[in-house]
Parts: C-alpha cells; sequence; structure tokens
C-alpha cells in the first residue's frame, strides 16, 4: 500500500492591492488587515511578488537569511535579473559570509561604547533643541524638530562637512523609494538623483571625512586589513543612506503620536524615564520603514505554501507589528508596551545596525521635551509625505504648551 500522502499545498490568495500606491500610503491599516487575514502569504497581482503581513511570516523569512537571501537586492527590483541603480550596498545587499565582516565593522562603528562616548553631546543638542521650540511656542514638528535634531547631531557625528549637506535628505529619499516598484514616485526621484549621487559619491572618501567621526573610524578599518580601501567609501554610504532619514520619520513618528494621544504624553510627563521606549512604541505603532524585500534561494515551505525559487518575498513589517495573533491592543499607542520583538528595526542578522544611534536620538529628544513640555497640540493641517518604503509626516504644525 501506497504510504505517500503529500500534503495539500493551499492555494495562495491573490489580491489586487497596490501597496505602494497614494491611497494605501494615506491609510494603510485596513489593507494591511486584509492582507494578514487573507493567509500567511498571499500574491499581489499588481507587481507579481508573493507577500507576508502576519508577525510569525515576517519573523520566519527575517530569520532564515539564506533561503530568503538580500544579494538580489531588498526591493522589488532582482539583481538577478535587472543590473542595480546603484553599486550594491555591502551590508544590506549582501549575505553571509560576505555580510558577517561588513557587519562587524559597522557594528563597532555605532557600538554601546561609541554611544556612551558621544551621548552627551547627542543630549545637549536635544537641550537646546528642545529650549529653542519652547521659546517659539508653534512651528512644524517635521521641519523644526524631526528633521532639525537628526540634522543638528548625526552629520557631526559622521564628520561630514557644512557644504552640501542639503542633499542628505533628498538622497535618503531616493534610496527608500527606489526600493519599490518603477512607479511614479521611483521614476521621479531617479529623474531628480544625480547631483545627490554626485555629492554623497564625493562625501564618502577618506579625505572628507572629519577625524573622529563615524566615517573616519570605517576607513580606519582598512588599516587593520578588515576591510579593503575600496570597500570603506561603500560602507560609509549605508550611514549617508539610512542614518538620517529613518531616524527622522522615527522621531516624527513619537511626536505625532505623543501629540494625538495625550494621555501618554502625560504618562511619560510623570516619568521621564518613559523616554526610551516611548520612541520604540512608536517605531512599532507607525513603524517608519514600512517594508523590505528578500529574494528565495530555493524552493522552499512558508507558512504551509510552496514557493519556488527566485522569487520576491514582500514584508510588511508594519503590517506585523499590528498583527493581533503577536500584540495585545495592536493598534493602541501604550508607552509602556512590552515591546521588545518588534520588526520595525528588522530582526535577525540584519536587524537595524544603527538601531543605538537611533535609540538614542529618540531618548535623549523625548526626554528634554518631556521636562518642559505640558502639552502639545496639533495646531493646524497634518500632510503625510510619501515615499515607497518610508512612512511619516511632510508638516505637523504643532504648539507647546509650556510646563
Ligand atoms: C537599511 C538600509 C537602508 C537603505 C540603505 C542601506 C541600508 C545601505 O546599506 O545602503
Amino acid at each position: 500500500m501506497a504510504v505517500t500522502t503529500p500534503s495539500p499545498t493551499p492555494s495562495i490568495p491573490h489580491l489586487d492591492i497596490d501597496p505602494f500606491s497614494i491611497a494605501f500610503f494615506d491609510d494603510p491599516f485596513p489593507a494591511q488587515e486584509a492582507l494578514r487575514e487573507a493567509g500567511p502569504v498571499v500574491f499581489l497581482d499588481k507587481w507579481n511578488v508573493h507577500a507576508v503581513a502576519r508577525y510569525a511570516e515576517v519573523h520566519a523569512v527575517l530569520n532564515d537569511p539564506l533561503t530568503f537571501c538580500s544579494s538580489r537586492g531588498v526591493g522589488l527590483s532582482d539583481f538577478a535579473k535587472e543590473k542595480p541603480w546603484r553599486p550594491p550596498s555591502l551590508i544590506l545587499e549582501a549575505d553571509p559570509p560576505a555580510h558577517t565582516r561588513t557587519r562587524a565593522v559597522l557594528s563597532r562603528v555605532l557600538s554601546p561604547a561609541v554611544m556612551k562616548d558621544i551621548r552627551d553631546g547627542f543630549a545637549a543638542a536635544a537641550e537646546a533643541k528642545a529650549d529653542e521650540l519652547v521659546a517659539k511656542g508653534s512651528f512644524d514638528a517635521i521641519t523644526d524638530l524631526a528633521e532639525d535634531y537628526p540634522l543638528s547631531v548625526f552629520p557631526d557625528a559622521l564628520g561630514l562637512q557644512q557644504e552640501g549637506r542639503e542633499h542628505l535628505l533628498p538622497y535618503a529619499g531616493l534610496v527608500f523609494n527606489a526600493f519599490g516598484p518603477p512607479n511614479e514616485l521611483r521614476q521621479s526621484a531617479m529623474e531628480r538623483s544625480a547631483p545627490h549621487q554626485a555629492y554623497v559619491q564625493a562625501q564618502c572618501q577618506r579625505e572628507n571625512l572629519a577625524p573622529g567621526g563615524f566615517g573616519a573610524c570605517i576607513h580606519a578599518r582598512v588599516d587593520t586589513g578588515e576591510i579593503t580601501a575600496a570597500e570603506a567609501p561603500l560602507l560609509v554610504r549605508s550611514l549617508l543612506s539610512a542614518g538620517l532619514d529613518t531616524t527622522v520619520n522615527g522621531l516624527g513618528a513619537a511626536i505625532y503620536c505623543l501629540a494625538r494621544f495625550p494621555e501618554q504624553w502625560a504618562r511619560l510627563r510623570s516619568d521621564h524615564s518613559l523616554a526610551r521606549n516611548a520612541f520604540e512604541e512608536a517605531v512599532r505603532y507607525e513603524s517608519p520603514v514600512q517594508t523590505f524585500f528578500r529574494t528565495t534561494t530555493r524552493e522552499v515551505e512558508l507558512g504551509g505554501v510552496r514557493v519556488g525559487e527566485g522569487e520576491k518575498i514582500l514584508m510588511f513589517l508594519g503590517a506585523a507589528n499590528r498583527d493581533p495573533r503577536r500584540w495585545d491592543d495592536p493598534d493602541a499607542y501604550d508607552i509602556t508596551r512590552r515591546t521588545s520583538g518588534h520588526v520595525g528595526f528588522g530582526s535577525g542578522i540584519h536587524m537595524c545596525v544603527g538601531q543605538l544611534v537611533a535609540r538614542l536620538e529618540g531618548e535623549v529628544m523625548l526626554s528634554a521635551l518631556a521636562r518642559r513640555v505640558a502639552a502639545i497640540e496639533i495646531a493646524g493641517p497634518v500632510k503625510r509625505r510619501y515615499n515607497n518604503t518610508l512612512r511619516g509626516l511632510d508638516s505637523l504644525p504643532v504648539t507647546f504648551k509650556p510646563a
């Protein structure tokens, strides 16, 4: 008697949701729920990709980097089929064993010991920014706070020259749009990209990076033989790509949450030690980095369904961070929540190498505000900023009531 019982492969639901459309960006939550509820793996006909939106499958994909690789790109474009728009990142778009060495270098450049050295300077800049904004009273929390604070500390910590810093946010916007499909957002960013790319290329060179900064520290690893002279500028490029716009949108998310949920602001006011978790919860709640892709290196079973080799898988980090299978009351912003396990910084070997810098900026800025501001009121129309990967606002008019 035959005993082979091939398990029936449930068919994969096809959805016609476009997660890179303006309608989706304006209100992603109903569509993210539909993506989660349709099944553990879905297929998006608009872009011909598999997708996962439940926490379990997003976490599983992130934690099997040899099956779900990054070296074919972590955007829609498959580097095995299409030429990348820029030389691939040596850390983001790499797999072990190549990834292991470059990751170790950036991990040490952004280590807990380095955070100890920069903390006082980052905190002092946050205090100065908070004083300035309380004096102003009413201002735009995106430009005047979420952008200006990171711009006042991160480029200096990197060791960048003063000149040309206006290219940094446009370059990052381009990088994060480029992970998406060839839609209007990606195409128009590419058309305007040449001056931003030229700026970044030049600032990555050793002679343009001030001694003692993150950039010089990366180049110093050439002298120890850990990386080559050709690799160092590309690793600096990773910090220029991923180190600024992410924290801008993280801080913007935190202020937007604390402005909308005044009872959470009151809790932070009564216990300033909650500042770090208030920032972390904002990263979970808004998920400034919404999506990344992987590519399958073999046929694999995922969530009980078979996915072939060479398939792009879209991971919905923001949907996973609000999956009711994983989180109690996922749509509540709760600064005392146990946030650990959220995938806003990713998970596994590629988990954000700059997370300590992000948390430092978030903690010291929210703590400085908690000590000075009694209430945050939204004082005008909230405008969304559209990007294929980053979720955040273009404008958030607020009034700070002084304590
Ligand atoms: C996480 C991230 C985003 C964008 C760019 C890079 C990394 C990079 O390594 O260039």
